[in-house]
């Protein structure tokens, strides 16, 4: 069962299933993003969860964080381990032999676990029809082996395995679209959410649990420490994300029908959300000013698209 979540202060007062004690760096948005998911199920629930920050910060034996059972697996394959519970519950309930209320099947993975090393293993469960959500917690680098590019690095920044100096102006690369192409197998649920717009995010949550069949979220995940700004800035952070645009919220229904889910009345300009983080800070430099127009240029050229995808119903 999903639970209803109507207030701020009824949603502060539900149960909690993910303990304080983690060992998550101050302001990290990974907290943030599972609690709202644990907060939004009344029934069981199986988590999956790959190799990264929140798997080894919130398990160090003999302590754990959860009150929910939990899985962690290889780093490539916390979609696939959820995927065969799910199975396996289905072919109990076929047999007789499970006759209890079916949990809820979810599985988190960073950005270099969903992006790049779980990729493959993300889109057979969305292939295979898994009545399953996963959830991106998409921090833009691999933050647990101390932050190297990843493929969802926006281009420009400076991470250990794209240092910016004196011959580089940081990662080359665009960021990889995702979502939209984790919507294009046809899947009955995709949506990007982020912590500020915790409203957004929880009706987002609950429509995906609330699904028959495989579902995708990718979730904005604010890093401090990688991303360097102050840890008690996760919330300004991603205000600045979602208004300028770097970070658009929608869903998209069947891999098609996408709804923008928020329109920032004062849409900002993408040098205010670089600015204050230290990651882009050479991107200020004369030489590299070119960089922020071509990531401005991008930012308005996909709002364009998902307007347009919008207005087309497509
Ligand atoms: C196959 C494999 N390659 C590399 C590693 C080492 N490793 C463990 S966690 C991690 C980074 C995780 O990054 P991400 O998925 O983005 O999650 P984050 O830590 O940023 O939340 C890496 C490279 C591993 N455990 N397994
Ligand atoms: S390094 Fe980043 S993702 Fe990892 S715990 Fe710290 S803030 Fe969170």
């Amino acid at each position: 069962m999903v639970k209803e979540v109507k207030t701020l202060k009824s949603f502060s007062q539900s149960a909690e299933k993910f303990e304080g004690s983690h060992l998550l760096c101050p302001g990290c948005g990974h907290g943030i993003i599972v609690r709202e998911v644990l907060n939004a199920v009344d029934g069981p629930i199986v988590l999956g969860n790959s190799t990264g920050c929140l798997e080894v910060c919130s398990a160090v034996y003999p302590h754990t964080s959860w009150d929910v059972p939990w899985i962690h697996i290889g780093f490539e394959n916390g979609s696939t381990a959820i995927s065969g519970v799910e199975s396996m519950y289905k072919a109990l309930e076929r047999k007789g032999k499970y006759k209890g209320q079916r949990p809820k099947f979810v599985a988190f993975g960073g950005d270099g676990a969903s992006y790049d090393i779980g990729f493959q293993f993300i889109s057979g469960c969305l292939e295979r029809g898994h009545d399953m959500t996963y959830i991106c917690l998409d921090n833009e680098n691999y933050a647990n082996t101390g932050g190297q590019r990843s493929g969802s690095t926006p281009m420009g920044a400076s991470t250990s395995t794209t240092p910016a100096g004196k011959v580089s102006f940081g990662k080359k690369e665009r960021k990889k679209d995702l979502p939209l192409i984790m919507a294009a197998h046809g899947i009955p649920y995709t949506a990007q959410i982020a912590p500020n717009k915790w409203k957004d995010m929880n009706k987002k949550i609950k429509t995906a649990l609330d699904t028959e069949g495989p579902c995708f979220i990718n979730a904005l995940s604010p890093c401090p420490t990688e991303w360097k700004y102050h840890s008690s800035l996760a919330i300004e952070m991603t205000d600045l994300a979602v208004d300028c645009l770097i970070f658009p919220l929608f869903e998209i229904f069947h891999g098609q029908e996408l709804k923008i889910t928020y329109r920032p009345r004062n849409v900002l300009p993408v040098r205010d959300y670089l600015g204050v983080q230290k990651r882009f800070a050479h991107l200020f430099k004369k030489e590299n000013e070119h960089i922020i127009e071509a990531l401005q240029k991008d930012v308005d050229a996909r709002w364009e698209y998902l307007q347009r995808r919008e207005e087309a119903k497509v």
